[in-house]
């Protein structure tokens, strides 16, 4: 580990993940705004926070929540003024904190003034920033691609004849990337921003913008069989990124992650070590699949504790050897709560949330919150279809009945696995809605939130909210978080995930009993003589009052979780 490898400031920096549209509304119209994040900047100070991610704030019909942008360089007036946005930008800074940005580039809205008038005729110079195609030689589909948000991935234009790429929704129409103006109206976009004082990118499925130019059929060889085979990590992707870098991240030194669906180690590998020249770090998501059978995110099962874990050491181990870097999360606006997913959000829900907190926060990666995490807000309860908004969500529920699942039973499955589940309004006192707004919320406020706000969660002093903290602060303090080399200790133990981070001298120790059962859990011998110091030792931060000092065998309470600071003799 040489000192330069990880001195970047963003390896030591927590991020705040900001849903706009669900934070705060200071206005009464029901819908978040900036002025209403600019408000509570002073909470996310307190927190720790040096980074927040601002999701799209720019003018889009809202189809699907902002990521179907319809004007890249404006402000959609439901979230307030460019005046407001550059408020926001300034009061960042004033507190050292900074501000990334999310750029959706895959795809544009039919709204926006590129597809009008690349819709409007075969002829006009913006026909080509699309993807068209005509129908197969036989008629219909150009190829068996299917969309992520179901049904077939490619729409028809009566008027020209052709088919327009679609991998989301309907409304959201691929960018072709082949086109070198495509690229270059990005890049200039994207300095627009970086010009104002923007730090940082938040890049929507970046690694989806390059397709095989061939278009070809999915034989269904290799599952989900859906098409993504051919535009996952594409064949000109790290060329478009590296052009990115050159124009815009490289010469403002900006922090940037990418969001990458369905990726591989290797390129995520590639995407962010610095060498590269591409990303800072890079989200993935095979850990947030062990509870889709197959694959399939519209089926249910109990979530694969061991498959967890092995994701989560191979990422581990696979990107510090390969010089990458991790996104941290288990939490955003696309996925159920974490604490309901993989936890116990009732009776032990408080004991549940720091437990992901503190198994999170001890890898080596930079750690995203997002909003809600800090004072453990689980899925709500639904009571019916009417009360959800996402367009996923309801094209999902037409879809399983046309497969055969009765009302209730779609309805079952999204209570589990709707985006909605994580965009419920800001909970942050116990007065009607939460706080959240004066008028009526454009997506229902959970009904626990007079027993979990932000008010109560500063009120006590050991609540998760303050758990949270601690951690962030720890990160900071110590080397070992950024530094430390991962090392899974569990063996294959069905409810304790352990691993340790050791360099330098340090170890850093984590043990969590993802289970509702107390147990006890023992260190082989081969892991319990590096930890030289362990047996005096108390944890450094814990979710219990009795705090066990380390020793090799371990008795841990339901959910326990604990992380102790040693010396290694590695
Ligand atoms: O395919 C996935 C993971 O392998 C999906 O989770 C995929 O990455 C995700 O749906 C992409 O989400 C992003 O782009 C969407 C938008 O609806 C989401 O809110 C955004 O986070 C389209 O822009």
């Amino acid at each position: 580990m040489t000192q330069s490898r990880y001195s970047e400031w963003w390896r030591r920096s927590t991020v705040y993940q900001v849903y706009p549209k669900s934070f705060k509304d200071t206005t009464g119209n029901g819908t978040g705004d900036i002025r209403g994040l600019t408000e509570k900047l002073d909470y996310l100070q307190e927190l720790g926070i040096d980074i927040v991610w601002l999701q799209p704030v720019y003018v889009s019909p809202q189809y699907d929540n902002g990521y179907d942008v319809a004007d890249y360089k404006e402000i959609n007036p439901d979230f307030g003024t460019m005046e407001d946005f550059d408020e926001l930008i300034q009061e960042l800074h004033r507190r050292g904190m900074k501000l990334m940005t999310d750029i959706v580039v895959n795809h544009t809205s039919t709204e926006h003034e590129w597809f009008k008038q690349s819709v409007s005729s075969k002829d006009n110079p913006y026909r080509d920033y699309y993807i068209w195609k005509d129908p197969a030689p036989g008629g219909g589909l150009p190829s068996n691609w299917q969309s992520k948000f179901g049904g077939p991935a490619w729409q028809f234009d009566e008027a020209s004849g052709q088919y327009y790429l679609t991998l989301f929704d309907k409304t959201q129409a691929d960018l072709n990337w082949e086109n070198a103006e495509v690229r270059r109206a990005v890049n200039d976009m994207m300095l627009f921003w970086a010009r104002k004082g923007v730090d940082g990118f938040r890049m929507d499925v970046i690694n989806l913008i390059s397709k095989d130019q061939q278009f070809p059929n999915d034989d269904g060889s290799v599952p989900p069989g859906d098409g993504r085979k051919f535009y996952t990590d594409g064949p000109r992707v790290h060329e478009y990124i590296k052009d990115m870098y050159k124009e815009v991240f490289g010469p403002f030194e900006m922090v940037t992650v990418g969001e990458m669906s369905s990726t591989t180690l290797a390129h995520c590998i590639r995407y962010s070590n610095p060498e590269e020249r591409e990303f800072s770090m890079t989200f993935n998501f095979h850990h947030l699949k062990v509870d889709y059978p197959g694959g399939r995110k519209w089926e249910l099962m109990p979530y694969d504790f061991e498959a967890l874990k092995r994701l989560f050491s191979e990422w581990q181990t696979g990107m510090q050897q390969g010089g990458g870097w991790n996104a941290l999360f288990f939490n955003n606006h696309d996925q159920p709560r974490a604490l309901s997913r993989f936890t116990d959000d009732d009776v032990y829900r408080e004991e549940s949330a720091k437990l992901l907190a503190t198994t999170l926060h001890g890898l080596q990666g930079t750690p995203y919150v997002y909003q809600g995490e800090e004072i453990g807000m689980p899925n709500p309860k639904w009571k019916g279809i009417e009360e959800f908004r996402d367009i996923e969500s309801l094209n999902m529920y037409r879809i399983l009945q046309e497969q055969g699942k009765s009302p209730e039973a779609a309805l079952s499955i999204l209570q589990e696995r709707s985006r909605d589940n994580s965009r419920t309004p800001m909970q942050w006192d116990d007065s009607p809605n939460a706080g959240f707004t004066s008028g009526t919320p454009w997506l229902k406020v959970d009904e626990r939130y007079p027993d979990i706000n932000v008010k109560k969660e500063l009120e006590r002093p050991d609540s998760i909210l303050h758990h949270y903290r601690k951690l962030i602060a720890l990160r900071k303090e110590h080397a070992v978080f950024t530094r430390g080399v991962f090392r899974r200790m569990d063996e294959g133990h069905p409810e304790v995930f352990a691993y340790t981070r050791t360099g330098e001298g340090e170890a850093l120790v984590v043990v969590s009993n993802f289970s509702s059962k107390e147990i006890s859990f023992r260190f082989e011998d081969k892991y319990w003589t590096d930890l030289s110091h362990a047996g005096t030792d108390k944890p450094i931060i814990g979710n219990t009052a009795d705090a066990p000092a380390l020793t090799q065998e371990l008795k841990l309470s339901p959910y326990a979780s604990y992380m102790w600071l040693t010396t290694s003799n590695t």
